[in-house]
């Protein structure tokens, strides 16, 4: 039996948590799909259940407090009847830049890194962090044609369009991968999170990439393999919960009648939301 690990990066509240809660409720119920928890295998998944708790009554879940860092554990059937183990990090988003800001590895990311056969980045495009740049702010425009407050970069840190790039490097440095030649291992998918928020205009998930974080796409495509990264569109309920109010309709369909992913190259739907983690593990 393989193990394997999916490395899960992504920063506060771009939906890493409501997904496995949904990964979780698709494998164990939905037989149809491409990956099924095996039945009597070796799970831990207490965390999950709590996030699918909720979202059987129509709930949002909560933020994952920052000391968190559990893996979760589940044995999953595939396709072809043979059987893997994955290995999912459940941790606060805001640990993930903390790398990018301390310039620091701490010892659980490193193994995670060296052990992982796929990393799955999540991004929620409707909370891009992107500063305005030369492009938009050409320096021939005279300051006072331009409001005081467009030519100020608000906020601190970094731009994602920079960021993503950074983190990546870091982590390829710190798998002990060289950039030299084009990466064959880990696979890398992105994955746009919340897909229901954008406004049905953005096209393929690679097309989105191309378009608000080029560097980051251009840098995927000279640094690994051709066939080793993807980009996943994904929406894991389909909808906005809130964590206070009940959503009537989606507790009495039930949250595995919600949520839906684009395949790379796709504007259609699927609601196969194991095919990420299927494509990641190569099975
Ligand atoms: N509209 C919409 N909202 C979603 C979806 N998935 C998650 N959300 C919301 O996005 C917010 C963040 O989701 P989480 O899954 O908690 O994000 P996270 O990455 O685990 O965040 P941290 O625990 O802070 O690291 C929550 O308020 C969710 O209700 C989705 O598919 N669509
Ligand atoms: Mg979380």
């Amino acid at each position: 039996m393989k193990a394997s690990d999916i490395l899960v990066l992504g920063g506060s509240d771009a939906g890493k948590t409501h997904y496995a809660g949904q990964l979780l409720g698709r494998m164990r119920h939905d037989r149809s799909g491409r990956l099924r928890v095996r039945r009597g295998g070796v799970d831990d998944l207490s965390k999950l259940e709590e996030v699918l708790a909720c979202l059987e009554e129509g709930r949002a879940a909560g933020h994952t407090p920052a000391e968190t860092w559990t893996g979760i554990r589940c044995e999953l059937e595939t396709d072809d009847g043979s059987s893997v183990v994955l290995e999912w990090p459940e941790y606060a988003g805001e640990r993930l830049f903390a790398l990018v800001d301390r310039r620091l590895m701490p010892d659980e990311w490193r193994e995670s890194v060296h052990s992982a056969s796929g990393w799955m980045l999540f991004i929620r495009p409707s909370r891009l962090k992107l500063y305005e740049d030369l492009l938009v702010r050409p320096t021939d425009v005279e300051q006072g044609h331009r409001a005081a407050s467009a030519l100020t970069v608000k906020g601190a840190g970094w731009d994602d369009r920079a960021r993503y790039v950074e983190l990546l490097q870091m982590l390829l440095f710190a798998a002990g991968q060289s950039t030299y030649k084009p990466v064959g291992g880990p696979r890398l998918a992105v994955v746009f999170s919340c897909w229901d928020e954008l406004n049905g205009e953005q096209g393929t998930p690679e097309q989105l990439l191309a378009e608000r974080l080029p560097l980051l796409h251009a840098f995927m495509q000279s640094t690994w393999r051709d066939g080793m990264w993807s980009v996943w569109g994904l929406s894991s309920l389909g909808r906005a919960l809130r964590k206070d109010e009940p959503d009537d309709d989606f507790r009495a369909r039930g949250p595995e009648n919600f949520g839906y992913v684009l395949r790379p190259g796709e504007v259609n739907e699927d609601r196969d939301l194991t095919s990420p983690v299927a494509w990641l593990l190569g099975v």
